[in-house]
């Protein structure tokens, strides 16, 4: 596990499942319905229950970049911040502007709730292609960005699914703090 300090928080990186994090809350990598899917957003329901979309349901949906909260069911987690990355296409249609608003307003949305900690998946890099080198370091420096203006998340806990995404994340962590 690879971490660093920001003023009061701390940020960490580490392989694994983001359905089983004990933290106050998890982020969904949904999609516009909120209805579910595959990847994070199948096992975030799997193992969450109806509930989860029963309260998707009501909310109707969110757009790409915002992000929407429901309590968290089966989970650990006492929330599911559920967010919508963008799809990938090339890198010229406001990608990176619409990846960082998903990363900030889940953020905002924890912050809402008086979250202290926080567990993300690695947003887009998936179902949605966003290569894993550029999206990694948006989303570090998003967080990181946050966390240095804002007090109240203890925790920021990155959960990668297997070893190449870890280090992706680990490099672009290193990138972070050289350029700081
Ligand atoms: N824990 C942590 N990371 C995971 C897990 C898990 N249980 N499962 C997959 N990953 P994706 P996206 C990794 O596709 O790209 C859905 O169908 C995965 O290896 O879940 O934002 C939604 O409904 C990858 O690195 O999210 C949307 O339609 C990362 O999580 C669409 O996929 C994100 O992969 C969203 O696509």
């Amino acid at each position: 596990m690879s971490k660093i300090v920001i003023n009061d928080s701390t940020l960490e990186l580490t392989i694994g499942d983001i359905t089983l994090q004990d933290t106050d809350a998890i982020v969904n990598a949904a999609n516009t319905t909120l209805l579910g899917g595959g990847g994070v957003d199948g096992a975030i329901h799997r193992v969450g229950g109806p509930k989860i979309l029963e309260e998707c349901k009501k909310i109707g949906g969110c757009p790409t970049g915002e992000a929407r909260v429901t309590a968290g069911g089966h989970l650990k987690a006492r929330y599911v911040i559920h967010t919508v990355g963008p799809v990938y296409r090339g890198g010229e249609k406001n990608e990176q502007v619409l990846l960082e608003n998903a990363y900030r307003n889940s953020l905002k949305a924890a912050s809402d709730h008086a979250v202290r900690s926080i567990s993300f998946p690695s947003i887009s890099t998936g179902a949605y292609g966003y290569p894993i080198d550029k999206a990694s370091k948006i989303a570090l420096k998003t967080v990181i960005g946050y966390l240095k203006n804002h007090s109240g998340i203890r925790l920021v806990r990155f959960v990668l699914f297997n070893n190449d995404a870890y280090k992706a994340y680990e490099k672009a962590m290193n990138e972070c703090i050289s350029e700081q």
